[in-house]
């Protein structure tokens, strides 16, 4: 490079030269479209992991759609019938564009206002996630994010704009050479726009199949089951204030699975084989399995993971197919004792066979979770629920094949990275009310909270203070053995530091351990102990 000290600015190719006026504006809105692409492809990445319908893009069409007078949309669905999406998000791309265009020449002539007009859409973006009717904080994610680094990207890109325009018009230094600046201008711009593009395309599809199957569920007509839920007893539910309901609503349930990105299922192609160990190949439809028999069981499930006093625990009533019944069908071999079900995403679970085929064990092919069909992260279209079983080893959601066959032959996801091949529930019991570290005024105070041992049930629940005599707390009422129970013990609290204590002791007389376990292999135990301030 030694002449490129000495050389005359004169010595610039004109391939090196930077763009000028007209051109120059063209390159500074060219800009501003790479970070629009930059900026939607992150929100749109995101959108994958929090939810398809937290995509700013997907947000603000339905918003323009709720916003657009009832005559702007005859008019348009009257011009392009069913072309109307179509037509709209061709409008808001162009839109876009143009705004785009325009932030990438205003931060090159008026900085930093292009950063600020991309900072405004990201805003208003912002205002259509947060608005939505099911929006959660988490749906923030994609849009700022996608906002930061779009601003992020204008910025440095027109500041490599403007090095490489300075650079051909006087730069003799090496380091800031015409060439060096524009070939720095360009593998940015070049290089952060084709990595966007792809990313968001890809992004895109994945978050449009999941909106489609979202779509498909809401079209899902459960059946009546011939067999339904006993009503809920008035006296199940003892609302009180931060004591868990006896149902759990769907949107509060626990949720645990190592799915990255919810499977989507169209319940129309979806089917479930029966293998393995059998003496009959079953398969099964959706369609097929809504016209069978269906059955509604209340069950909690739990998941193995949950600490002592944790909430990974939640009672649903399910609508369902017997598995028993299925497998009857199947005809497993006498020499089988596990039922392997598999997911679409891979995931496995192995179950004692004998406890499937037990008649007085509710375990359910599940398609409706507490009278609507199961939420795509809840395993939609189909999953399966067994009372009295972690869900590690029995709840696998989006079900997709039972496979009959021997504990000694195969084995659930789980039972080779630390945990138990068997699974069956502890008996547990927590305090919800009051709450670790909080404070309550003196006087009479209802301490309550849950205890669960399904298929076995619960007998009664007992409380402590400071390590005095056990108290019988009251059990509220349920509707079989594989629910938890809701409990209440009134206190007269006194001023002061206390320790509350609860324990359980289920049906069959067994009272839960002291012993303090670990979730990891077969479930934690221990007493939970929550520390109050009276005051
Ligand atoms: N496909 C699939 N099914 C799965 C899992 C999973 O990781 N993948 N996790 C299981 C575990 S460990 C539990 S506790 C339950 C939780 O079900 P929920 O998310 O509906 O509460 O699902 C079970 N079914
Ligand atoms: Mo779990």
């Amino acid at each position: 490079m030694p002449s490129a000290t000495t050389a005359p600015s004169a010595a610039t190719t004109p391939r090196a030269a930077a763009p000028r006026g007209r051109a120059l504006y063209a390159t500074a809105a060219a800009c501003g479209v790479v970070a629009a692409i930059a900026a939607w492809a992150v929100a749109e990445v995101l959108a994958v992991f929090v939810g398809a319908a937290s995509s700013p893009l997907f947000a603000v069409g339905s918003w323009v759609i709720d916003l657009t007078p009832g005559w702007f949309k005859d008019l348009v669905v009257g011009l392009f019938g069913t072309g109307d999406k179509v037509f709209l998000f061709v409008c808001l791309g162009v839109l876009v564009v143009a705004l785009a265009c325009a932030a990438g020449i205003l931060e090159l002539v008026r900085r930093p206002f292009g950063a600020l007009l991309l900072g405004l859409v990201g805003l208003v973006a912002l205002i259509a996630v947060m608005t939505r009717a099911d929006a959660t904080y988490w749906w923030l994610l994609p849009t700022v994010a996608g906002t930061l680094v779009g601003v992020y990207v204008l910025v440095r890109a027109i500041d490599r704009l403007r090095e490489w325009t300075t650079a051909s018009q006087h730069s003799r230094v090496p380091t800031s050479s015409p060439e060096r600046t524009r070939r720095s201008f360009l593998a940015f711009g070049i290089g952060v726009g084709a990595v966007a593009l792809i990313a968001g395309v890809v992004a895109r599809t994945i978050n449009a199949g999941s909106l489609a199957i979202a779509s498909a569920r809401a079209l899902v007509h459960l059946p009546r089951p011939v067999m339904p839920a006993p009503p809920v007893p008035a006296g199940a539910d003892l609302h009180l204030n931060g004591l868990t309901p006896y149902v759990t609503p769907n949107t509060d349930f626990y949720r645990i699975d190592t799915a990255l990105q919810i499977p989507a299922i169209d319940p129309d192609t979806w089917k479930l084989t029966i293998d393995g160990m059998i003496g009959n190949p079953v398969t099964l439809s959706f369609a097929q399995l809504l016209s069978l028999p269906l059955e509604e069981h209340a069950i909690t499930l739990a998941c193995v993971s949950n600490d002592v006093g944790g909430d990974l625990v939640g009672n649903a009533v399910w609508l369902g197919y017997p598995v028993r019944k299925l497998l009857a069908q199947a005809k497993p071999r006498a020499s089988a004792d596990m039922v392997l079900s598999q997911s679409v995403d891979g995931f496995t679970a192995g179950t004692p066979l004998g406890v499937l085929t037990d008649t007085g064990t509710d375990a359910l092919i599940a398609v409706g979770m507490n009278g609507s069909p199961l939420p795509l992260e809840h395993g939609f279209p189909v999953r399966m629920v067994v009372p009295g079983l972690y869900g590690y080893v029995s709840a696998t959601k989006w079900l997709s094949k039972l496979t009959v066959t021997r504990f000694d032959q195969a084995q659930g996801y789980w039972t080779d990275k630390g945990w138990s091949a068997k699974g069956p529930i502890k008996t547990a019991s927590r305090i919800d009310r009051p709450r670790q570290g909080g404070t309550i005024a003196p006087g009479r105070y209802a301490v309550a909270g849950v205890a669960w041992d399904q298929r076995t049930g619960i007998h009664s629940v007992e409380v402590r203070v400071d390590n005095e005599p056990w108290q019988q707390a009251r059990l509220a009422e349920t509707v079989s053995a594989d629910t938890w129970r809701q409990w209440v013990w009134e206190w007269d609290a006194t001023s002061g530091r206390h320790q509350l204590q609860v324990r359980a002791t289920n049906a069959d007389g067994y009272t839960q351990t002291s012993t303090v376990a670990p979730p990891a292999p077969n479930g934690a135990t221990g007493w939970h102990t929550v520390s109050v301030t009276v005051r």
